[in-house]
């Protein structure tokens, strides 16, 4: 199975688009070779995998929240309902026995963090729940440089895709080094099966998938768009759990779709090599049985 996080259908796409991308990312974890598992909370209640109906509520209903791992008690014990973000749904996955995930992109340092503090629980939580996390690296309006540090602190192997190139969610390459390259999803799969093996620490893998060059966003375009995005911030002085969709929000609506069509792009992909790996992983624990 290949667990999915639901924020970015409610906080990370457009409505009108969410619900067909939720259903695209499903039908990309199949074709890979898995079954995908969508994760949520429905009025108090924890769903690993949604029905149509489910993924439908969770993607027009106006009071959908954005849950981290500290928020997922909360909704559960008030009867709330909310869509997970990369921490709570590598939890919920672990805690179910789901080994590999895919998203967009990877929450991380945020720029000014060593002023804000601003550093997702996506990081503390991927060094200890070992799933494999695909994504086309961490989303590009953060500090690349220290998030890929941050990893590094917490004993999170970074593999890149068929690449050394890091990307940079939007585009193809972040202009940072990833410190290993794996060449298939058979190869992904042996690195989480030989950790678990090994059973020196419970952290988690990022497999780090870029969007093929000629299908990245256009460089200047999206430099600016971050800087306007980041200024923002500032002037409405929007902190905490509200920056990184706002930010994408204003990505999708000053881009002219170009970063929509590149995210939905990107998921998709991810979402498929995650199937692929999910698969060899499976074929790798039950011959070593
Ligand atoms: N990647 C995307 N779209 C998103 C996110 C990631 O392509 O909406 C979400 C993920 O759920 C990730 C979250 O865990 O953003 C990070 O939020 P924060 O920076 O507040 O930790
Ligand atoms: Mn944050």
């Amino acid at each position: 199975m290949v667990a999915l996080e639901s924020t970015i259908l409610a906080h990370g796409l457009p409505r009108g688009d969410n619900l067909r991308v939720g259903r695209e990312i499903e039908a990309a974890v199949r074709a890979g070779g898995a079954v995908p598992a969508t994760i949520a909370v429905l009025d108090g209640q924890v769903h690993v995998g949604l029905d149509d109906a489910a993924l439908e509520q969770l993607c027009t209903s106006d009071d959908v929240l954005k849950l981290s791992v500290r928020d997922l008690g909360v909704a559960v014990g008030l009867g709330l309902t909310g869509a997970t973000t990369v921490a709570s749904t590598s939890a919920l996955a672990h805690r179910v026995g789901i080994r590999v995930f895919a998203t967009g992109g990877l929450g991380g340092v945020h720029r000014g963090a060593s002023q804000t503090f601003d550093v997702s629980a996506d990081l503390g939580v991927l060094a200890s729940t070992p799933v494999l996390v695909v994504c086309a690296g961490v989303k590009s309006i953060l500090d690349v440089s220290g998030t890929l540090e941050y990893l590094e602190t917490l004993s999170v192997p970074v593999l890149g895709y068929r690449t050394l190139a890091f990307p940079g969610f939007y585009l193809s390459d972040s202009g940072y080094a990833a410190p290993w390259q794996v060449d298939s999803a058979a190869a992904a799969a042996a690195v989480l099966h030989a950790r678990d093996r090994l059973a020196t620490d419970s952290a988690g893998v990022v497999l780090a998938n870029p969007l093929p060059a000629d299908r990245q966003v256009d460089p200047e375009l999206h430099d600016r768009l971050v800087a306007q995005g980041l200024a923002m911030l500032e002037r409405e002085g929007v902190h905490g759990k509200d920056v990184t969709p706002r930010l994408l929000e204003y990505f999708h609506t000053h881009s002219g779709g170009e970063s929509l069509r590149a995210n939905v792009e990107l998921v998709l992909s991810n979402a498929r090599l995650a199937g692929e790996v999910a698969a060899e992983f499976v074929a790798l624990q039950s011959a070593s049985q």
